[in-house]
């Protein structure tokens, strides 16, 4: 593994034909959404996230779990996509044979002007009901608006309010977030797709993830055995540091827009 070389880096962007951008929670951080290691506040500080993200939290304690899927989705809804997000966006304009996978539950890629992210652990805002074959929710607007506290701030189901899960206006049955819990297989189209773009592509950036939970971390890895490079942005050290090509240690929002600006300062014309 090279030094951390911004060289290197944007020399392997410019030349990159099929690229693959897999993003963890560090690429919200900067817009103001905490990371799964984050230390949860309030309530949230006695609990740990990947407990509280299982179905067995979910079943045992239904308005909890709710509770801290609204805050966080409360919280999302008033972040903003930051300079992360928008350099990957300029990455897909620029390279039509990008491909951008999240493990991020947010909405910030496509407020960012990504088109079509691959989400591998589903979404804040696609809930579902928890019957069998399950369908996505219609929740009517009530329990919506319930995120909102009166006075515009998000609620804080930490003080103490838990929230009950609305029920499906079309099947009655509870309603739970639409995300992939500890536990749970990922969506297999989602999967597959990503699996086939990793083993395809010429360059991957791992941006903002711890890469310990499987198989999302798998994916990096896929990349690097195809033969693609594998340029990490993270702050931190991390296990997918031994099959990175170069590791650019820093935050999403500094580190991303300065390699794309680099990547493509000789030939600042988007190709056709
Ligand atoms: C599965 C959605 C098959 C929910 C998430 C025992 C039983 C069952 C399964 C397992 C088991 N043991 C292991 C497993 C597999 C398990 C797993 O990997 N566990 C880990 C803990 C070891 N995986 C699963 O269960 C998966 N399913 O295997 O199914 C199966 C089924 C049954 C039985 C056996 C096998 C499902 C995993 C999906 C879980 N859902 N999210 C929600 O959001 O609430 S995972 C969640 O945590 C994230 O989506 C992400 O994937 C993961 C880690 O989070 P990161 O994104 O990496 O973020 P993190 O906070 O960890 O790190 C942030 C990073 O950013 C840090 O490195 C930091 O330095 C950096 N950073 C910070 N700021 C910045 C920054 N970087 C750049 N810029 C910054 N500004």
């Amino acid at each position: 593994m090279e030094e951390a070389l911004p060289h290197r880096a944007a020399e392997l962007l410019g030349d990159a034909r099929r690229v693959v951008v897999l993003t963890g929670a560090g690429i919200s951080a900067e817009s103001g959404v905490p990371t799964f290691r984050d230390d949860l506040t309030g309530l949230w500080a006695r609990f740990d996230a990947r407990e509280l993200a299982t179905a067995a939290a979910f079943h045992a304690d239904p308005d909890l779990v709710w509770g801290w899927y609204e805050w966080r989705r409360t919280r999302v809804r008033r972040a903003e996509p930051n300079p992360g997000h928008l350099a990957i966006a300029a990455i897909e304009a620029r390279i039509p044979g990008t491909t951008v996978i999240t493990q991020n539950v947010d909405d910030l890629h496509e407020r960012a002007g990504s088109p079509a992210p691959i989400h591998l652990h589903g979404s804040l805002f696609a809930p579902r009901c928890v019957a069998a074959a399950a369908h996505p929710a219609t929740i009517d607007d009530a329990a919506d608006a319930d995120a909102d506290a009166p006075d515009g701030e998000p609620a804080q189901p930490h003080d103490g309010r838990r929230i009950a899960p609305p029920r499906c206006t079309s099947c009655g049955t509870l309603v739970r977030p639409g995300v992939v819990w500890f536990g749970e297989m990922l969506p297999e189209a989602a999967f597959t797709a990503a699996v086939e773009a990793a083993a395809a592509c010429d360059l991957l950036l791992a941006v903002g993830t711890s890469g310990v939970v499987y198989p999302a971390a798998e994916i990096p890895r896929i990349a690097a055995r195809s033969g693609a490079a594998v340029i990490q942005v993270n702050p931190e050290p991390t296990p997918l540091d031994r099959v990175c090509a170069v590791n650019l240690r820093g935050t999403a929002a500094h580190v991303l827009p300065s390699l794309v600006a680099a990547a493509w300062a000789a030939d600042p014309a988007p190709r056709s």
